[in-house]
């Protein structure tokens, strides 16, 4: 049976590291010869993307539910290319997946079942890494930016709501990386947790959350 590359996300806080361990794990795939492309959410570049950086510049306003579905969109605009490319044998690293999508809307006061629905049946990683921080040490890295979101109430709601959101998954498919610590180390525990995963899989990619709850 062909087997088809990995798909695995890393979520996170604010300033937990996201960018620089995909990053990372980009390289050390690709140095072991392992076909890798990296994904980021919010993609940007898009048409979905220009207006949820518009909002999140705060250079544009819109309605709660309006902005969570802008979100979802632009993951499934790029699902099928996901999808294809794993199903080709090309391991699928994400910066930031529906997760983040239901976290930071749910701390804004949307029921969390409403925030969860427009991202059923998507892709469903195989292993989600969370890089959890302490909103006191993501403070410590440069402080937060101009963006809508970073500030760190927000933040502490956030990373609750990932609690609760982990707690619906087994620990093969979820795992919390306790990211404040050094680059390297953080490196280590993603590497462990990505590389048995990255030799080839012929279980079919799962839908996300189609059973309600993800095992
Ligand atoms: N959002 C949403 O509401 N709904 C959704 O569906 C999605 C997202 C997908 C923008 O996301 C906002 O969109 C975000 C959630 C919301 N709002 N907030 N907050 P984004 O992904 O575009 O945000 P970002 O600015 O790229 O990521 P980030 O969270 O701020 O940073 P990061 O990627 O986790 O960290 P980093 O860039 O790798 O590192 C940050 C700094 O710390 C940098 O200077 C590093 O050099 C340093 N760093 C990294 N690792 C370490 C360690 N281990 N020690 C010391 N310093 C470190
Ligand atoms: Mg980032």
């Amino acid at each position: 049976m062909a087997k088809r590359g990995a798909f695995i996300v890393i979520e996170g806080l604010d300033r937990s590291g996201k960018t620089t361990q995909v990053t990372t794990l980009q390289a050390r795939l690709e140095t072991e010869g392992i076909p890798v492309k990296l994904f980021k959410f919010p993609d940007r570049t898009t048409a979905v993307g220009n207006m949820i950086d518009s909002y999140l510049r705060s250079q544009s306003e819109l309605d709660d539910r309006a902005i969570h579905l802008l979100f979802s969109a632009n993951r499934w605009e790029l699902a099928t290319t996901i999808e294809a490319l794993v199903s080709q044998g090309t391991t699928v690293v994400c910066d930031r997946y529906a997760f983040s999508g239901v976290a930071f809307s749910a701390a804004k006061g949307l029921p969390l079942d409403w925030c969860r629905s427009p991202d059923v049946s998507l892709p469903a990683p195989d292993v989600t890494l969370f890089l959890d921080i302490t909103p006191e040490k993501a403070r410590e890295r440069g402080g937060y930016g101009e963006e809508r979101y970073e500030k760190e109430e927000m933040q502490r709601k956030v990373r609750d709501i990932f609690r609760d959101i982990s707690s619906e998954f087994d620990k093969g498919t979820w795992v919390t990386i306790d990211a404040g610590r050094e680059r390297e180390d953080v490196a280590v525990d993603v590497w462990k947790c990505a590389r048995p995963l990255t030799s080839g899989l012929t279980s079919p990619v799962q839908r996300l959350w189609e059973t309600g709850k993800d095992k």
